[in-house]
C-alpha cells in the first residue's frame, strides 16, 4: 500500500517521500524516540508537532512489559493512546531484549528472557513480536532480529544472521496473517527487514541480497553503532546500501550524531533514529552549529543569549542560557524539557535543511559546511 517515490539523488544520497496510511514522510528523516510512548523530558505529542517531528518511534518490548499491548489495542491502538496521528515506527524488541533484559537464551524459536521491570519470564519470537506490533497498530513494524555484538566471532555472526533470515520469513508470514484479520488496528501495517552481519562485509552483503528478494516495505541496517568505529560503520554502509533496493526506504537504526547522519545520508540512508538529542538534553548538553555545549559550564551563568542565536525552537525563542542553566542546576523539570525541545528541533531542522539541499542539488556543499562548523567546537 505504501508508496516510495524517489524525487532526487545526489551521488548515493536520496531525497524521497514515503506515503503511509498515517501520512507522507519526507526523507531523509530523523525519527524522534519515545521508547515507552513518550519522549523523555516531559515532551508532549503537541510539542512534537511544534518542533517538526514527522515520525515517532516506540518500542515493542517496553510497551509489552508495561501497560501491555493488549490493553493498548483495546484502547484503540498506540496512535489513539498517545494522541499522535502521524506515522509511528515500532522497533521489534530484539535489540532491547539484548540490551536490557536479564538472563536470556536465544533459541531457533525466539528469545527467553526476564523482564527488566519485575524479573518475570517472557518469551518473544518473530510471531510474538509481530502480534505485539500489530496490537499497537504502528505504521511501520520492524522485523524481529538478533543484533550480534560488534566483537562476536565470524562463526557466531554467520549462525546468528542465518537465524535472523529465517525469523524474517516468519515475521513476513505472520504480518500477512495479522493484517488480514477483521479486528486488526492497522491492516496496512508495513514491515521493514533488518540487515545484520556485524563488521563482516561478505556476510552483510549476502544477507542484504537475500532479504532484498523478499519484497519488504523497507530495509534497515542494524547492528551498527554498537561499539565499532565510525570508519567501520561508514565502510559497512558503503558496501551494503548498494545491495538494498533503490526503490525502497532505507533505515540506519540507532544512529547517531549530527555528523553520523550527514555521512549516512551521503551513503543513501532515508530514516534515522537515536536517543542522543533527548538523552543529552536531559543532561544539559545541547547541540549547536558549532558542536555540543554543556549548559552546566560556569561561563553561561550570566549569558543572556539563547542556546543558539537564530534558532526557532520553543526554548530559544524565549529563554536565555543563564536561565536554562539555572533550571538545570536547580533540577527543575523545565530545564530538561527546554534542552530536549531544543535538541529535537535541532535534529529535525537539520533534516529539513538536508532535504532542501538535496532538492537544490547542493547537499555535498551543505554537508561539508555543517561538518566544518561542528568541528570548530564551542
Ligand atoms: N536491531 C533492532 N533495533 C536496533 C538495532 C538493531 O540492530 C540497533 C543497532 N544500532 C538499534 N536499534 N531491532
Ligand atoms: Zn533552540
Amino acid at each position: 500500500m505504501a508508496k516510495y517515490t524517489l524525487m532526487k539523488t545526489e551521488g548515493r544520497a536520496k531525497r524521497a517521500q514515503f506515503e503511509t496510511v498515517h501520512g507522507t514522510i519526507q526523507t531523509p528523516v530523523f525519527m524522534n524516540v519515545g521508547t515507552v510512548g513518550a519522549i523523555k523530558g516531559a515532551v508532549s505529542t503537541m510539542d512534537l508537532k511544534d518542533i517538526g517531528t514527522q515520525v515517532e518511534l516506540s518500542n515493542t518490548y517496553h510497551l509489552h512489559v508495561r501497560t501491555g499491548d493488549k490493553l493498548i489495542k483495546e484502547f484503540g491502538g498506540l496512535h489513539k493512546f498517545m494522541v499522535w496521528d502521524r506515522p509511528i515506527l515500532t522497533d521489534s524488541g530484539g535489540f532491547q531484549v539484548f540490551s536490557l533484559a536479564g538472563l536470556r537464551k536465544i533459541k531457533e524459536e525466539g528469545v527467553y528472557f526476564q523482564s527488566h521491570i519485575d524479573g518475570h519470564k517472557i518469551f518473544m519470537g518473530p510471531e510474538e513480536s509481530m502480534q505485539i506490533q500489530s496490537n499497537l497498530g504502528s505504521t511501520i513494524a520492524m522485523a524481529f532480529d538478533e543484533c550480534p555484538s560488534s566483537v562476536a566471532s565470524r562463526e557466531y555472526v554467520q549462525k546468528s544472521v542465518d537465524r535472523t533470515t529465517r525469523w524474517l520469513e516468519r515475521c513476513k508470514k505472520e504480518m500477512a496473517r495479522l493484517n488480514s484479520l477483521p479486528d486488526t488496528v492497522n491492516k496496512e501495517q508495513l514491515l521493514f527487514g533488518i540487515n545484520q552481519g556485524a563488521i563482516y562485509e561478505d556476510i552483510r552483503i549476502a544477507h542484504a541480497d537475500a532479504i532484498s528478494k523478499m519484497d519488504l516495505d523497507g530495509y534497515a541496517v542494524g547492528g551498527l553503532a554498537v561499539g565499532e568505529t565510525h570508519e567501520q560503520m561508514y565502510h559497512i554502509l558503503d558496501e551494503v546500501v548498494p545491495h538494498l533496493p533503490q526503490g525502497k526506504p532505507t533505515y540506519l537504526m540507532g544512529v547517531g550524531t549530527p555528523a553520523n547522519i550527514l555521512e549516512g545520508v551521503a551513503r543513501g540512508i532515508d530514516f534515522f533514529d537515536c536517543v542522543y538529542p533527548s538523552r543529552n538534553g536531559r543532561h544539559g548538553h545541547v547541540y549547536t552549529n558549532h558542536g555540543k555545549m554543556n549548559l552546566f559550564n560556569a561561563k553561561y551563568e550570566m549569558d543572556p543569549r539563547p542556546i543558539e542565536e537564530g534558532c526557532q525552537c520553543p526554548a530559544c525563542q524565549h529563554y536565555s542560557r543563564a536561565y536554562i542553566r539555572h533550571l538545570m542546576k536547580a533540577k527543575e523539570m523545565l530545564g530538561m524539557r527546554l534542552c530536549v525541545l531544543h535538541n529535537l528541533y535541532f535534529y529535525n531542522h537539520m533534516m529539513e535543511e538536508i532535504r532542501d539541499a538535496l532538492d537544490a542539488g547542493n547537499f555535498a556543499e551543505y554537508k561539508e559546511m555543517r561538518l566544518a562548523g561542528f568541528a570548530e567546537g564551542k
